[in-house]
């Protein structure tokens, strides 16, 4: 049997032209479900003297207002449904505190469209029926695993709830089973890779072919390794869980950027100082406008992702925009083994724990794995503690760090003042991964 090349052909391939029209026609239907059923957005919009009638088409999309991460914030838990909560049948949630937590909420025609995402990005990578897909992304409130397990089952590929860790589980039913298709983050992949490699693995016995690999910045160096280790061709995946997880867009075999599910989610480039928008090619924040889902229906949500936006046709035949990988962030947001952790997140712990928050980030990167070091100034009278007092307090503060944060730091105290004052702004973050090319 021919393999497919596209899930959804008639939507991928879908003309421009037509494409737009699709979306103008969502738009208006999405401007007014947001307005009549979001009170807060429609102050937003009633303050800036917009009303749904004055939304014809995509056209229009830059006279409505943005929604940022603090919108979410003021109206957690719950401010920002859109439909009676009878309807609800799922949420997901970003990592971080209860102030920076997300709670995104889907009815079944959400999570349909969400699968169908990616299911495309499964296709995409030459995937069907009769691959076997090891989906270990983290499965519970992280998007990862369940968006991609659903993508899975849309296409009928047998798939493998592995979850993440227990890496010695991970490669017996890998091999025991034949797993051909891998999903996880790319720092997951380069660890079962080198373990593959100690267990005496060649990637011609790895059953693997392809692998799909996101939710975190990675580099191409890191793609040839993962790729050489494993025995694969690694394809990139992004998403927000805000938009709705994984499969906002998707690597497909040319591999020249991400192609943005453009029927389901409208992509802007902005001047993150300004809010204006940017032509496509021009380097920007990015920034999603959901066109037909009913729960939580972003308009113009600002990723914070650094990106570019590629509109010249795709050899594979699809029409759908592409995205650079994200280049960045405007915000100070770091992703450390795949969990979003802010800085304010470890202040807090600081301050609740009683110290004071003169603190230095360090990540590193060893075996392609995030090292993460937080350097902390001991109160000048707690100075003279027992090294085995001190030893306490770092492991008290790692713990109240790891429940913060769902992962955990090697905490060091250090004496006072000496973590480098610095004249203007702290330097919080002394980042040396270099995870962008
Ligand atoms: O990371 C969803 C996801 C799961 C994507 C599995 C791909 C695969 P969040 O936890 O809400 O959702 O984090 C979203 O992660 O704004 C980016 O900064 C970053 N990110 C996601 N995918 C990529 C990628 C999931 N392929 C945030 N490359 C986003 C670089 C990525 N960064």
């Amino acid at each position: 049997m021919e393999k497919r090349k596209y899930y959804q052909p008639e939507i991928e391939t879908m003309p421009r032209e037509e494409l737009k029209k699709l979306q103008s026609e969502k738009l208006v239907k999405q401007v007014k479900h947001v307005y009549d059923n979001v009170a807060y957005y429609r102050e937003k919009m009633d303050k800036m003297g917009v009303k749904p009638e004055d939304i014809h088409g995509i056209e229009d999309l830059h006279k409505l207002p943005f929604i940022e991460k603090s919108d979410l914030r003021d109206t957690y838990p719950d401010g920002m449904l859109a439909v009676p909560r009878e309807e609800v049948v799922r949420i997901h949630s970003t990592s971080g505190t209860t102030g920076r937590r997300v709670i995104a909420y889907y009815t079944q025609h959400d999570i349909d469209l969400w699968e169908d995402c990616c299911a495309r990005a499964i296709v995409a990578v030459g995937a069907d029926k009769e691959d076997i897909i090891q989906v270990s992304y983290g499965y519970g409130l992280f998007t990862g695993g369940s968006g991609l397990h659903g993508g899975s089952h849309k296409v009928g590929c047998m798939t493998i709830p592995m979850s993440s860790g227990n890496t010695e589980r991970q490669i017996q039913f890998m091999t025991d089973l034949g797993a051909t298709v891998l999903c996880c983050t790319p720092s997951y992949a380069a660890y079962l890779g080198e373990s593959l490699k100690e267990m005496g693995y060649t990637p011609d016995t790895i059953p693997l072919k392809a692998g799909i690999f996101g939710a975190e910045p990675w580099t191409a160096s890191m793609r040839k390794s993962i790729e050489e280790t494993l025995g694969i061709k690694a394809y990139d995946i992004y998403g927000l869980t805000e938009i709705s997880g994984p499969g906002v867009s998707f690597e497909c075999a040319e591999q020249g950027g991400m192609h943005v599910n453009e029927d389901h989610f409208i992509a802007e480039i902005i001047n993150p100082e300004t809010g204006e928008p940017l032509p496509y090619g021009e380097k920007g924040e990015l920034v999603f406008t959901c066109l037909d889902k009913e729960a939580f229906p972003m308009l113009r949500y600002r990723t914070r992702d650094i990106c570019v936006l590629n509109a010249e046709p795709c050899p594979c035949g699809r029409t759908h925009i592409r995205m650079s990988k994200p280049m960045g962030r405007s915000d100070d947001m770091m992703i450390i083994r795949g969990v979003n952790v802010f800085p304010s997140q470890i202040e807090s712990v600081l301050l609740n724990e009683g110290f004071s928050p003169n603190y230095q980030i360090k990540l590193g990167r060893v075996n392609n794995n995030d090292t993460f070091d937080v350097y902390v100034e001991l109160p000048a009278e707690q100075f003279d503690d027992s090294v085995k007092t001190i030893a306490e307090k770092e492991r008290t503060l790692k713990d109240a760090m790891r429940n913060m944060l769902g992962i955990g730091p090697s905490v060091h105290l250090v004496p006072p003042k000496t973590i480098a004052r610095s004249e203007g702004k702290a330097v919080r973050i002394i980042d040396e991964r270099k995870l962008h090319d």
